[in-house]
């Protein structure tokens, strides 16, 4: 592949100094020997039918671009807020799409149709109000309807409250790993700043010992959600940018160190419903199977992969950027109290090792 690239760039940069020599020979030549240089009706028509191949070709593109790749796309959103989210990303891409292919054709087409021929003279056309107005209005009307429903649903998406009883986790986002902490019982989560971390008394987040609402909170490096209750995600982060960004639930928030940033989303699928998606059962199917072509071939740690939702950083924020990531299990309330139970709260792991 890197050689492929490789060989790619040096083409392009071959072609580019070659048009360079052109371009300098041209502006060099007496104007008497430049006629053989002019293109005639031949060449013109040769042009014009090349912008028709080049029209088969984008369109030969985009189909088998949706034809190929469709599939890597996300499942249908697994949160309240994702499936508007999703509808105003498919409404936005369906109008692109209609607008550039007949762009295209239109662009093609004239460039084939008023192509130079020999005593064929432009017209000089000043302007025309009415086309003009037609292609200022429209585009208007249509981007400034994308802006607003956009800005609402942006509004609606980031209005984190506390209606609905929610439920508060700290993401606590770290070179290059995640911890969750749960507010426990009382629901809210006891202060925190990274000068009171204290790795010897286990306190990797920096918890206030002092402060009582932070003993009865739950640590924990897989993250559980019940299916339906609203959360509030406060962010943190140790050291450099990071961003928790959890693509089945349609939600990204960056993590600022210094600073606790929002989100708040309701999970609206458990892990085993979207095991049973048929995109994912597909994408499951074609992952083993190339998993399983490894392993023939003698590569380790091959295993069959399930799916699981999951929270992975989305900001380059160093070597191990890549393996940042958390697992998220979405499940039934009982099973969520169950595991919660078998939880230690922060008052008694710091109590442990005193
Ligand atoms: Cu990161």
């Amino acid at each position: 592949m890197t050689t492929l690239l490789t060989l790619a760039v040096l083409i392009l940069v071959a072609i580019a100094i070659w048009q360079m020599t052109k371009m300098f020979e041209f502006s060099q030549l007496a104007t008497s020997n430049n006629n053989a240089q002019v293109a005639n009706d031949t060449d013109n028509k040769y042009n014009g039918y090349l912008m028709f191949g080049f029209l088969i070709f984008i369109y030969g593109i985009t189909i088998f671009s949706f034809w190929k790749y469709s599939k890597v796309l996300l499942p249908e959103s697994a949160s309240e807020h994702g499936a508007e989210y999703d509808y105003l990303m498919f409404v936005s891409f369906v109008i692109i799409f209609i607008v550039q292919t007949l762009t295209q054709a239109l662009l093609h087409y004239f460039s084939f149709k008023y192509r130079g021929e020999e005593g064929k003279k432009a017209l000089f056309f000043a302007d025309n109000d009415k086309l003009e107005a037609i292609w200022t209005i429209i585009p208007v009307i249509v981007l400034a309807g994308l802006i607003l429903w956009g800005l609402y649903t942006w509004t609606n998406i980031m209005d984190i409250n506390d209606e609905d009883d929610p439920m508060v986790i700290e993401l606590y986002a770290q070179q290059f790993n995640w911890t969750a902490r749960y507010a426990g019982e009382d629901n809210v989560l006891g202060g925190a700043n990274v000068r009171m971390i204290d790795i010897d008394r286990a306190n990797v987040l920096g918890l206030d010992e002092s402060d009582v609402n932070g003993a009865d909170d739950v640590i924990v490096k897989e993250l559980h959600l019940p299916v339906g209750r609203k959360v509030n995600f406060e962010m943190r982060s140790q050291d450099v940018l990071h961003s928790a960004y959890m693509p089945h639930f349609r939600a990204q928030m960056n993590c600022v160190p210094g600073m606790i940033t929002k989100f708040s989303f309701t999970p609206t699928k458990t892990t085993a419903e979207m095991r049973q998606n048929p995109d994912v059962v597909d994408k499951v199917k074609r992952t083993n199977a190339i998993r399983a072509k490894k392993a023939a071939d003698g590569v380790e740690n091959m295993d069959p992969w399930e799916f699981d939702y999951i929270l992975l950083c989305n900001k380059i924020c160093g070597t191990s950027h890549y393996n940042m990531q958390m697992k998220i299990i979405v499940e039934t309330q009982e099973e969520y109290d169950a595991w919660m139970k078998s939880q230690q709260k922060f008052s008694q792991t710091v109590a442990a090792v005193q």
